[in-house]
């Protein structure tokens, strides 16, 4: 029995893992598998509900007298952006606020030195005289600490004079991360032992707390697993913490000297790690505003139960970089948990259920009759299109995943991941002098005309593809659609087109990266990937996934039936590289909607080597702008989830725009989901040698958390009879050992 096997039979024992568990865990490679566990666990608490709430921020003044080096909110007084509400202001605020619907306010801010208690309990008394029903989530052990000071009271003075005027609950900030290595280096502010004495002593009042970790800065995985044991001792004292969130740093405006985001494997995997270590907590929160909303989704997967909720005006997060935005619509959140096939329940803070549901997905979990499918697919049996269907109606996410790794562990190394470096020219770019240097590769793509205005003759493509093919010989050409437009009212034949361009030296014809191939029938696109292979050229093709607004899931049976279409015509000729899989351009996938895609491909085609997802063009703001959100640079999160699809069946990022600084960040997000990164040229041959040494710095791992799966974990079975329902040992009832 491996070390991960046991662990995991602790947890589904219900025995309670220990902080070593905790940490080995987190070292360990097998994100999937993590999640699941922690879903297992979820799944046992909490069935298949997702809780969020209709709430506002409400953030007083950010003057503060600490000096906090990871925060972009505070300002000293008559600083730039500095400010403090009045009395009056506050109220105007909190009526906007109730009048919009919100239920909860959650009101943090800076320490200001002249606000005193009686300051605070006026505002809550104000608040609580016009809306006796909206509940009062305030001011952070910190606040308290530092009212108390002010006033020369204790903590439970303070708080019992603030539960008099109105406050309902504490949150959680102000934790940040509380082994002394750590803390004495990002903060000076209260001590971790004051942190946990006041909660301790607002518990012992009857008052709700949240708790936090800021994670992703200068800490170890060891320092966040004793993060984790003062909370979990704590809450096995008093039993007053509600909600446990992990809080994502964010780079911005802030004096820590760190340029990125935290990696959505970190991210997911502290979630997990969470959920499976404080088994003494019941609800998890996926906070979509520092992960984004897309990592905050798949979070559901690996063991949260929030979502926190709709949160207009949020500072905290925005003013250090968070690019999630600043609130979302109650549709918007419901959404997203029911694409992620859980069920939405709105909750007051408390964790009430508000209203009822009426909404409810399909089911998130396998059941055991997909397992003869699966073993055929692995075994790289072809399943027809019912069956494909059967399974992506009915496999949960992570079987869905490692099923994908096994199949593409027949053909690629193990923790192998690439992706080329390639010039995206249009057709005008291609008549340029010196548009790109000697010795590239080149895309040219047909469906992008550029400065050339006019449509797309067969003259101008022999003559580009002419000039580009006597200076390099890497060219790939891409757009069938366009080819497929070339051919009306053209002389030549869809076999003499494909001829003349492989005569020309084009040894590789691609999808356009551009072109929406919706409007050609998969008879049509199988057609001329056909007629391409009979003339000896290679072909990369690509399906679309496509997701209406209206929709709760992507349209999976057309989805499948082109995807058929292509491995059955790789049966005959096998000319096909590689599929490139991707969202259709007007619709709103969601990263748990890809990653099944990109599974599905895998399990659906044994015969086609490399499934592609293009990491440059992934969805950024733009479905939200259809959910009617005013896209306000929210984060879909491209680099925070791109890389998780390669351990869903993906093995290429595609080709990225030959910036040596961006190719660095690419290795970096391979290297996050324990990948090894290669260079690739347009037949997938490793290029490594040429371009590496071009790099801007040298690519350097060590400050990602590489780990590297064995062979043999990869090849671990699904976990498909796992007891998803048994209650035993689950929360207040374990056996602690
Ligand atoms: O304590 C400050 C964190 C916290 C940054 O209780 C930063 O329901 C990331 O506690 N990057 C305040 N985090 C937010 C908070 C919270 C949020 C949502 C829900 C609840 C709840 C609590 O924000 C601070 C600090 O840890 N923070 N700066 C930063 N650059």
């Amino acid at each position: 029995m491996t070390e991960f096997d046991r662990i995991r039979e602790k947890v589904l024992r219900g025995v309670r893992i220990s902080e070593n568990d905790a940490i080995f865990l987190y070292e360990s490679p097998r994100l999937f598998e993590i999640g699941q566990l922690a879903d297992i666990i979820n799944y046992r608490k909490n069935k298949d509900v997702v809780f969020y709430n209709i709430n506002t921020h409400l953030n007083p003044t950010n003057i503060c007298v600490m000096s906090c080096k990871f925060c972009g909110f505070a300002r000293k007084p008559g600083e730039e952006g500095a400010y403090a509400y009045t009395l009056e202001e506050i109220l105007a605020k909190a009526t906007q606020a109730v009048e919009n619907g919100a239920k909860e306010l959650h009101m943090v801010g800076g320490l200001h030195p002249r606000w005193g208690l009686e300051y605070f309990a006026s505002m809550f008394r104000a608040i609580k005289t016009k809306f006796p029903d909206v509940h009062i989530k305030a001011l952070t052990a910190v606040e308290i600490d530092w009212l108390a000071r002010k006033s020369r009271k204790s903590h439970s003075d303070v708080l019992l004079i603030l539960k008099d005027a109105g406050l309902d609950s504490m949150p959680g900030g102000g934790a940040e991360i509380f082994h002394p290595d750590c803390r004495d280096v990002i903060t000076a502010k209260l001590a971790t032992e004051d942190w946990l004495a006041i909660h301790r002593t607002a518990h012992n009042m009857g008052l709700k707390t949240n708790c936090t970790m800021l994670y992703g800065h200068v800490e170890s995985y060891a320092h966040r697993v004793y993060h984790f044991q003062k909370l979990r001792a704590l809450q096995d004292e008093t039993h007053g913490f509600n909600c446990f969130i992990p809080l994502a740093f964010q780079p911005h405006n802030n004096e820590m000297g760190i340029e990125r985001y935290t990696f959505g494997a970190d991210d997911l995997k502290t979630i997990a790690v969470a959920r499976l270590y404080l088994d003494n907590f019941q609800q998890i929160k996926s906070y979509w505003v520092m992960l984004g909303q897309d990592i905050a989704q798949l979070g559901l997967h690996f063991g949260a139960n929030d979502m926190d909720g709709t949160v207009n005006d949020e500072k905290i997060s925005n003013m250090a970089g968070g690019r999630a935005g600043i609130g979302m619509q109650k549709k918007s959140i419901k959404r997203l948990i029911l694409k992620s096939r859980k069920n939405p329940q709105e909750r007051d803070t408390l964790y009430n259920s508000v209203g009822s549901e009426s909404e409810s997905a399909a089911i998130s979990k396998s059941s055991s009759a997909i397992l003869p499918y699966l073993q055929k697919a692995v075994d790289r049996e072809l399943l027809s299109s019912e069956d494909v269907h059967f399974v992506a109606e009915q496999a949960d996410l992570f079987t869905l995943a490692m099923t994908a790794q096994k199949i593409r562990n027949h053909f690629l190394p193990y923790n192998q991941a690439s992706c080329n470096l390639a010039y995206e020219l249009d057709l005008s770019q291609a008549f340029e002098e010196n548009a790109y240097p000697l010795g590239s590769s080149i895309i040219l793509d047909l469906a992008n005309l550029g400065a050339l205005k006019s449509e797309l003759t067969l003259g101008a493509l022999f003559k580009a593809v002419s000039k580009l093919q006597v200076q390099d010989h890497s060219l790939v050409l891409a757009g069938f659609g366009s080819v497929w437009k070339l051919l009306q009212g053209c002389t030549l034949t869809l076999a003499e087109i494909f001829q003349q361009i492989r005569d020309l030296g084009v040894k590789v014809f691609a999808s356009s990266l551009n072109e929406n191939e919706a409007s050609l029938t998969h008879r049509e696109i199988v057609k001329l990937h056909r007629t391409a292979h009979a003339s000896g050229l290679i072909t990369i093709a690509k399906v679309e996934i496509n997701s209406p607004p209206t929709e709760l899931t992507p349209l999976w049976k057309s989805f499948i039936e082109r995807v058929i279409a292509l491995r059955t015509l790789q049966a005959e000729t096998h000319g096909i590289s590689a599929i490139c899989v991707e969202p259709a351009s007007d619709s709103w996938v969601t990263a748990q909607e890809y990653m099944r895609a990109v599974a599905l491909v895998r399990i659906a085609c044994p015969n086609i080597e490399h499934v592609i997802v293009p990491f440059q063009r992934l969805p950024t703001s733009r479905e939200l702008h259809l959910m009617g959100e005013g896209g306000q640079g929210l984060l879909r999160g491209q680099e925070k989830y791109a890389p998780l699809l390669l351990l869903a069946g993906a093995d290429d990022f595609g080709s990225l725009p030959k910036k040596t600084k961006g190719l660095t960040r690419i290795y970096e997000e391979i290297a996050s989901v324990g990948m090894r990164p290669r260079l690739r040229d347009s037949h997938f041959v490793t290029v490594a040698a040429k371009w590496e040494d071009q790099l801007e710095s040298p690519f350097d791992l060590r400050h990602v958390p590489v780990h590297e799966m064995t062979s043999n974990e990869v090849e671990q079975n699904f976990y498909l009879n796992l007891d998803w329902d048994s209650a035993q040992g689950v929360g207040e009832n374990a056996s602690y050992h």
